[in-house]
């Protein structure tokens, strides 16, 4: 497969202006009649037209009216000798949607049609010039079997529909907004919906739908509420109206992705909509208020504006995960709601988003080069685009930020557009701040790959009363990248004082303070930055740097363990209060690991834990989150960044002394830390709630997991209980966690219930089977489990969410189980890998992604990896998706 190049980019040489497209839906062979305007561009004149096709069959192509000849190359249909002004072609072809398997273009699940389009997927269902930049209106019309597809959408609005023969049922859908082909969508099925209508501030009347299955109707009031209050955030926030008069949702089971933006008819996974009490958690909950919003502001910042070509495709991506990310912190509330939020997001950055940064799929926010396009639907793009928008922000400021988006919307609304041109709409709307005098080196955190490392030195001094602090950053060579320049650095900071208390901030040459948290512009390799104050600072400061996580760099601040405790005990930035403990935990665990000797917990950390958990004036979220120690994912990346060998098992053995010794030393506070945080009104999903679950459920486990030493049989005897008769799916899934993880006897029969009680409920057996493969090994039963439940009646490869449950929880999320010295893990990984790869690329791209980090491991896993990876690039029918995966681990 040829590599598609950024640098390569040329403008189409036609223009698609509107196309009507017919289709006779049939689920073995559906016709399809496309019937496009189009115009040469004028900039290049007399050049063929090359249509993108993928597994379709052509039957006609007409050119005003008459035929012509064509011919296919490289999976392209080419037409040469067009008219010079703008003309009319027709193109009809055929595909077969029941053997999409690939859920890609147009597909069947569960007995209705569904398309997914994105990146290049509207090429399997018709010839098109299939790329972002041509915009086109669409006009739709679905023909199909009324009895089993009663319900007919497509994007924008419904202006006809009406009774055909021979049982048949027809819609027509009129989008009233030019768009590109990724963002076109039709479903087709036997669904019901709830629907919602709202005013929107500017006094237009919207209707809101959201589709399901007809048993699902009891699991869409959260996806509605999300709805609107996304409608109603857009709108305060940004001054962006739903443009509208109807808007969907629509739920699919058998779905590659979270879910998809097309316009007025977003298609989601069903995992991202559906929830209610009985059968979701509080985690879900809150990803479908994310998700839900995600896609909606995806309505301006993606389709309203799109991007010129895929490399751009942070243009809409990273910006859309801001948007969602500050959606779901304005829902939660209270600042320390807020902060446990941003905490989430951070801890997910560094989990899956830096291990890719550092290895060999490290790519630029904006890549450079690609072969399938869909393997670069990354955590960098999404997730560290989305902190190159924050960073954005708080160089310019809120208010400065929101003038910057209005003017980004005056200038391309209704283009396709790219990276550069959201950052100088921003910085224009800012002359003279901090981004707009140094845009261009700002720019390089679209450009260069590779997570900065920051390092802070600072110097007391008694005599002058003042503090330097020198700030340097280092960022390591990524592929094809060997030098990095300096990034421009946001670092918000404060200083305490030994007691905690923030200290007034003044730097030297400053006449007066500016408040005791401050944002420094780290610019260069390095900088310093000398605090002064009216009469001097009386002692050496506490830095508190980096707050809020200002930056995606790794921090090297070599703080000392008092000044770690101080910050635990009193820094008023959450953020770096959680930050401080996981530091003094990621020390501890990595000591142990360094040195091969068991971990000992000393009592100032045991009883900096216990202050925490029972400190009054925090929240059960936060105290979660502290309690909650590093992953085994996070700590290899510590060791990796120093060049150690990572032995998983060694870090999963110091892992599981840390969180027994835990159990043990805190067990009367994990007692009234249970007792203490159970509610017994109705289930509501507020973050306050929820966090006093997770708290609860996390003391559980601590109980469960004591038991085992102290022969205890009460508290594994509750969590049972709880399995059975919980008021919620949260409670009654934190119970079987404790059961599991503790590896106790009772999670046998748990498990077993769980089944029993749910075996109709796909989203929950999906967790059924991802909680057993997500159980911390012990003696190769965990693994052996995961290769017995591939057999499982209730699995299978075909659906991504069922598939994803059992195959990525363990190569992604459980390092513990995937890595054994029998290389077992990996051969399990290369036969799943091939197989799925037969049939669905994408996903097979995604699971083969767990080998990423295998340079990073000590033997003999290295090179039990390494040949698991060689075994499956040694395929000569793999798929492009795959072979980029694995050929570039291996380079
Ligand atoms: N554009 C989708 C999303 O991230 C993914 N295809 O919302
Ligand atoms: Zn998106």
């Amino acid at each position: 497969t040829p590599l598609v190049r950024r640098e390569d980019y040329t403008a189409p040489s036609h223009w698609i202006r509107s196309v009507d497209l017919s289709f006779d839906l049939d689920p073995a062979k559906t016709l399809v009649i496309n019937r496009m305007q189009v115009e040469p561009n004028a900039a290049r004149p007399g050049e063929p037209l090359r249509l993108d096709g993928e597994d379709i069959v052509l039957t006609r192509v007409l050119v005003n009216g008459e035929s012509i000849s064509f011919r296919n190359e490289g999976g392209q249909l080419v037409l040469e000798n067009l008219p010079a002004e703008p003309f009319a072609l027709e193109i009809r072809n055929t595909c077969a949607p029941e053997k999409n398997l690939e859920l890609s273009g147009l597909y069947t699940s569960g007995g209705s049609f569904f398309t997914q389009c994105e990146a290049q997927g509207f090429r399997r269902i018709t010839y098109f010039l299939d790329r972002p930049d041509v915009m086109a209106l669409f006009r739709v019309t679905l023909r199909a079997d009324a009895r089993s597809y009663p319900v007919l959408l497509s994007n924008g609005n419904l202006v006809e529909q009406g009774r055909l023969d021979h049982g048949r049922h027809y819609a027509t859908w009129v989008d009233p907004h030019p768009k590109p082909s990724y963002l076109f969508a039709l479903v087709a099925g036997d669904l019901v919906c709830r629907e919602q209508r709202v005013r929107s501030r500017s006094g237009r009347d919207h209707l809101l739908q959201v589709y399901v299955r007809a048993g699902d109707l009891d699991k869409t009031e959260h996806a509605m509420n999300s709805l609107i209050a996304s409608v109603v955030w857009d709108e305060a926030r940004f001054g962006l109206s739903l443009d509208l008069e109807r808007f969907m949702i629509v739920a699919v089971s058998d779905f590659n992705m979270g879910a998809m933006e097309n316009k007025g008819l977003n298609i989601f996974n069903t995992k991202f909509v559906l929830a209610n009490p009985a059968t979701a958690t509080d985690v879900d909950y809150g990803n479908i208020e994310a998700v839900v919003g995600h896609e909606y502001f995806h309505n301006w910042t993606g389709n309203r504006v799109t991007c010129r070509d895929w490399f751009q495709l942070s243009l809409k991506e990273g910006l859309t995960v801001y948007r969602d990310q500050t959606f779901s912190q304005d829902m939660a509330g209270e600042a320390s709601a807020r902060a446990v939020k941003r905490i989430e997001d951070v801890r997910q950055l560094r989990q899956m988003q830096f291990p890719e940064d550092a290895g060999p799929m490290a790519h630029p926010v904006r890549p450079e080069q690609y072969q399938a396009i869909d393997n670069f639907y990354t955590t960098t793009v999404y997730e560290k685009g989305a902190e190159v928008v924050r960073m954005m922000a708080t160089l310019v400021g809120e208010a400065g930020f929101r003038a910057g988006m209005d003017l980004y919307f005056q200038r391309h609304d209704g283009q396709a557009v790219t990276c550069d041109d959201y950052a100088q709409a921003i910085a224009d709307a800012n002359p003279g701040s901090p981004l707009a005098t140094r845009l261009d080196s700002f720019k390089r955190w679209y450009a260069q790959a590779g997570t900065p490392r920051v390092s802070a030195r600072g110097v007391y001094s008694a005599e002058q009363g003042s503090y330097t602090l020198t700030l340097s950053q280092h960022t390591p060579a990524t592929p094809g990248q060997p030098v990095k320049a300096p990034f421009v650095i946001p670092v918000a900071m404060g200083l305490l004082d030994s007691d905690g208390r923030p200290l007034l901030l003044q730097l030297d040459g400053e006449n007066g303070y500016s408040g005791t948290e401050r944002v420094l512009v780290l610019d260069q390799a390095s900088l310093t930055f000398v605090f002064t104050g009216l009469y001097g600072l009386t002692s050496a400061p506490v830095p508190s740097l980096l707050r809020g996580f200002s930056a995606p760099v790794i921090l090297d601040a070599q703080a000392d363990e008092a000044a770690l405790f101080t910050q635990l005990r009193h820094d008023t930035d959450p953020f770096n209060r959680w930050e401080a403990a996981q530091r003094l935990a990621v020390q501890r665990l990595l000591s142990a690991v360094r040195s091969g000797q068991p971990l000992q917990l000393d009592a100032a950390w045991l009883d900096a834990q216990r202050v925490v958990l029972r400190d009054p004036t925090l929240d059960a979220a936060f105290k979660d989150l502290v309690l909650t120690p590093p992953s085994a994912g996070y700590l290899a990346e510590q060791l990796a960044a120093d060049g150690i060998p990572v032995d998983p098992p060694r870090i999963h053995a110091a892992r599981e002394a840390l969180r027994s010794q835990m159990a043990q030393a805190l067990h009367e506070d994990w007692v009234w830390a249970f007792e203490a945080h159970q509610d017994n009104g109705a289930y509501r999903p507020d973050p306050v709630s929820a966090g006093r679950r997770a708290l609860a459920n996390l003391a559980l486990s601590h109980l469960v997991l004591d038991a085992a030493r102290t022969g205890d049989t009460v508290w594994p005897g509750k969590a049972f209980q709880r399995v059975k008769d919980a008021g919620n799916f949260t409670d009654r899934q934190g119970a079987l966690i404790a059961l599991l993880h503790a590896h106790h006897e009772l999670a046998e029969p748990a498990l077993a219930r769980v089944h029993a009680q749910f075996k109709d409920e796909a989203l929950v057996i999906d967790r059924w089977f991802a909680l057993q493969a997500g159980t911390p090994e012990r003696d190769g039963r965990v693994f052996a489990r995961i290769k017995a439940l591939a057999l499982h009646p209730d699995y299978s490869l075909r659906n991504p969410n069922r598939a994803r449950s059992l195959l990525a929880t363990l190569f992604v999320m459980n390092p513990s189980a995937l890595h054994r010295e029998d290389a077992a893990g990996y051969v399990f990984w290369a036969d799943k890998v091939v197989e799925v790869d037969t049939f669905n690329p994408q996903l097979a791209a995604r699971l083969a992604r767990g080998l990423d980090r295998w340079r990073t491991l000590a033997e003999p896993y290295r090179s039990a990896a390494q040949e698991a990876l060689i075994r499956v690039s040694g395929r000569a029918d793999l798929s492009p998706d795959t072979r980029e995966i694995v050929t570039r681990a291996l380079q």
